[in-house]
């Protein structure tokens, strides 16, 4: 069995997962919000692991190591910037949730932290970027049941936190 909870706070400070999700761009060279954050308290040597990646698409990820941080790897995936909704932006979204937690499984983690990916710089509205991000961990946690033990929604804001735990709360109420 695995446990889905979500927390209001710093994704760098999580001491219990063994990989933490980055809402990067497609340089994968550090950026604002989560992004600068991860590259700072991770330090210098991240950035120089990431430049040997050569970019990453939108709605793929790429691993590395922690370095300084508190996990053992970064996942690096890169969401959409909102458009208006047609240029495929929600099946981008699923892409980055669904890819990173491929990731994780194929590299043996079973203990994963993600941020609300873009919906801060890139603009996705935070309710639907919820339902998509919380209901395609869930599908892959259900078609893999063996191989997670904790996924951690950590929300950087008091709205942003309500919204993805009022969608985590839906999904045990239908189970
Ligand atoms: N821990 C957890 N969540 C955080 C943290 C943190 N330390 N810092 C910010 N957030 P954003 P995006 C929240 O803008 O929309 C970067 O420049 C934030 O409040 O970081 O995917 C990249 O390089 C928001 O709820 O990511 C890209 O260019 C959420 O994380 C671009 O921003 C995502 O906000 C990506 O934009």
């Amino acid at each position: 069995m695995y446990l889905i909870k979500t927390i209001k706070g710093d994704i760098t400070k999580v001491t219990d997962v063994q990989a933490i999700v980055n809402a990067a761009n497609n340089s994968l060279l550090g950026g604002g919000g989560v992004d600068g954050a991860i590259h700072r308290a991770a330090g210098p040597e991240l950035l120089a692991e990431c430049m040997t990646l050569h970019g990453c698409e939108t709605g793929e990820a790429k691993i590395t190591k922690g370095y300084n941080l508190p996990c053992d790897y970064v996942i690096h995936t890169v969401g959409p910037i909102w458009n208006g909704g047609r240029n495929k932006e929600e099946e981008l979204l699923a892409n980055c949730y669904f890819n990173s937690m491929k990731l994780a499984m194929d590299n043996g983690i079973r203990s994963i932290a993600f941020p609300s990916i873009s919906t801060g710089v890139y603009s996705f509205p935070v309710e639907l970027a919820a339902k998509i991000a919380v209901h395609t961990v869930n599908r892959f946690l259900q078609d893999n049941p063996d191989c997670f033990d904790l996924v951690e929604w950590v929300l950087f804001d008091t709205h942003t936190e309500s919204v993805y735990e009022a969608e985590v709360d839906q999904l045990y109420k239908m189970i």
